[in-house]
């Protein structure tokens, strides 16, 4: 099983808050100030029982000459190639900037599977805020709050469609020993098989 999500875009539009909501932690630090989370962050979340792990990365800076942002890239680019699934954040109070549009290519490079979630959207009368991120062309978009959680479970809904439950009562570790089992299981029989003849 994969079902790894990473959360990508550029400083300070809410990708540890989103983070620690996801994996019920105070792990990654939230800040006002840009460029807080260097480093990849590992997690792990579940939602109507499908398990995933999350990754938080730092905001990305494209082309910067300053070698801590271009640290980060490197980060995100990591963690994009580790993912299966990208959650692009964007600021929905301060409109789409050349960053985000910088983002929004190199998850479209990517080609994997990715969804938008428009955040700092702490009331419903704040969701015309959302009109102009449509532009950035992706087909699942999503009004939320990182802060105070509202709009996280449609976004989780249409996330965890496409991951892969894990049976109920059986461990992750069991499910990968069954699946390395079974194979070697039928070379044994097969090998046995043979030497009989
Ligand atoms: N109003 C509001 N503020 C938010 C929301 N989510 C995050 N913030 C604030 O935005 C600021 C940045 O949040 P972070 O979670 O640190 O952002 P980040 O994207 O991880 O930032 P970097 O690690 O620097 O890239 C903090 O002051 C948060 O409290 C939200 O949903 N609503
Ligand atoms: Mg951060």
């Amino acid at each position: 099983m994969r079902n790894i999500l990473a959360i990508v875009g550029r400083p300070n539009v809410g990708k540890s808050t989103l983070f620690n909501r996801l994996t019920g932690s105070r792990e990654a630090i939230v800040d006002p100030t840009s460029g807080v989370t260097r480093d990849r962050h590992y997690g792990h979340s579940d939602w109507n029982g499908i398990e995933f792990s999350v990754i938080d990365t730092g905001g990305v800076m494209i082309g910067s000459d300053d070698v801590f942002e271009q640290a980060i890239h490197k980060q995100v680019e990591l963690a994009i190639e580790e993912a299966d699934t990208l959650l692009f954040i964007v600021d929905g109070r301060e409109g789409i900037s050349p960053l985000d549009e910088d983002v929004a290519e190199m998850i479209r490079r990517s080609g994997k599977r990715s969804f938008l979630a428009v955040n700092k959207i702490d009331t419903p009368n704040m969701e015309h805020l959302m009109g102009e991120f449509y532009a950035l062309g992706f087909g699942m978009t999503f009004p939320l709050s990182a802060s105070n959680g509202a709009g996280t479970g449609d976004l989780l809904d249409a996330i965890v469609a496409d991951f892969k439950q894990v049976a109920e009562g059986s461990p992750r570790r069991l499910a990968k020993i069954h699946r390395g089992w079974s194979s070697e299981c039928w070379k044994i029989i097969l090998y046995q098989c043979l030497a009989w003849q």
